[in-house]
């Protein structure tokens, strides 16, 4: 093997569970974790959370756009206006029947006013299903520009509508008429015809897609996805309101870059330093994504974690890909890529690649696009989150 390359010799990998330094950080770590649990410690409660009653009756749920808290059930309603490329008022006549109620109403939008906008018109609307069922979760991409955040999130989204979440979860979009536009414009010229995902727009911190997510029989959890530009984060101040509704961060460690910096990602410092001002860091849990790791494919234990199953909820199998990525990151001196799990709350690691190879012309992969591993961040995170509660989802993280 390589060492120039940054290849551990003997590096600990799949069922190989030889001693190394990494093992006693994330070791001890991971006993802490079961010992906070075993003394009733700040654990994810044994129930899903509930949105917060209002005093007057009513349902509160926090905007995960701008962060003011909304009463769910005295909102006016709105519906997507295709012709008009606009919102429009929702009126459901009197006389519908309730299951013709039930069917406008799936689709409808509730309104939320820009109350920091300079214009004093700027809203932005929430689908009606976000605040009717269990406390959604909300969760954001973070990296540089570049770093794969965009394409790592399409995949997502691109597996999630192929193969769906696996294990007796169930999802669904909500938004459906984004959800359709998100499919028709990026999934499926991604998937099927291995297009380049456009840019995020930068300056924006973007809603990309709700589900609504199932453990079985279970309650509905609203699941928010959001990409945030890289960069000037903070300039931005919807970065900053992100990150107060934010519960949950996709890391995003671009393959590419390892060894080139030894200070890591900027925007990975930016985010934790502005969570630490907010005192919010030690509620957040965060799946740290080794991503373009088809770059890597010649690297163990990269390449073998690679092959391995996606859209896998086993606790053992996590806590050994973790440790796997920590040692290549310290082998490859880029430890300062793992911050994000010194600071958060819970954390797990993960290979990656959303594309499967590299070789771009005219705007497309070229030996088309084969997304690995890209959901069991996405899952963990839910785990994390107490999205999933089942016995092995509650042993995800270190
Ligand atoms: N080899 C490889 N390249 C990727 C992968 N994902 C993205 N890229 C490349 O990295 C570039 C930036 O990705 P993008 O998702 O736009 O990054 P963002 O700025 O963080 O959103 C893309 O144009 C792709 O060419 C991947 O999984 N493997
Ligand atoms: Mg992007
Ligand atoms: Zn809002």
């Amino acid at each position: 093997m390589d060492a120039a390359r940054g290849v551990i010799p003997g590096c600990p990998s799949g069922g190989d569970l030889r001693p190394h330094p990494a093992y006693d950080a994330v070791a001890s770590r991971l006993a802490a974790t079961y010992s906070r649990k075993a003394t009733g410690g700040p654990m994810p409660p044994s129930d899903p959370p509930q949105p917060a009653p209002h005093p007057a009756g009513g349902k509160l749920v926090p905007c995960p756009i701008c962060a003011s808290t909304l009463n769910w059930e005295e909102q006016d309603l709105y519906r997507y206006d295709r012709v008009k490329g606009n919102y429009v008022p929702l009126t459901i006549p009197p006389t519908a029947s309730p299951t013709q109620q039930a069917v406008v109403r799936r689709t409808a939008f509730v309104r939320c006013t820009d109350q920091d906008s300079a214009d004093p018109g700027a809203a932005h609307y929430l689908p009606l299903a976000y605040g009717q069922h269990g406390t959604p979760s909300v969760y954001g991409f973070v990296g540089a520009t570049n770093s794969g955040k965009t394409h790592l999130l399409i995949a997502m989204i691109a597996q999630m509508e192929k193969h769906g979440l696996g294990f007796g979860l169930s999802h669904q979009a909500i938004n459906l008429v984004g959800h359709q536009s998100l499919i028709d414009e990026q999934v499926s010229p991604f998937l099927n015809d291995s297009r380049v995902v456009e840019h995020t727009r930068p300056g924006t911190i973007g809603l990309v897609d709700i589900f609504v997510v199932r453990e079985g029989a279970g309650q509905a959890r609203p699941v928010a996805l959001f990409d945030v530009a890289g960069g000037d984060l903070l300039e931005i101040e919807s970065a900053r309101r992100f990150l107060d509704v934010a519960d949950g961060l996709i890391f995003v460690v671009n393959a590419a870059e390892l060894g080139r910096d030894e200070l890591g990602d900027r925007t990975f410092g930016t985010v934790l330093e502005l969570l630490q001002a907010s005192g919010r860091l030690p509620e957040l849990s965060t799946a740290i994504v080794l991503s373009k790791a088809d770059l890597l494919r010649f690297d163990d234990p990269i390449a073998l974690w690679l092959r391995q199953e996606d859209r896998v909820l086993d606790a053992e199998s996590s806590l050994r890909e973790s440790t796997d990525v920590y040692a290549y990151l310290q082998a490859r001196h880029a430890l300062a890529w793992s911050r994000p799990y010194r600071e958060c709350r819970k954390a797990t690691f993960h290979v990656a690649s959303a594309t499967g190879s590299d070789l771009v012309v005219d705007k497309t992969f070229v030996r088309g696009v084969r997304p690995r591993r890209v959901l069991n961040p996405l899952i963990s995170l839910m785990a994390m989150t107490g999205v999933l509660t089942s016995p092995e989802a509650r042993k995800i993280g270190i």
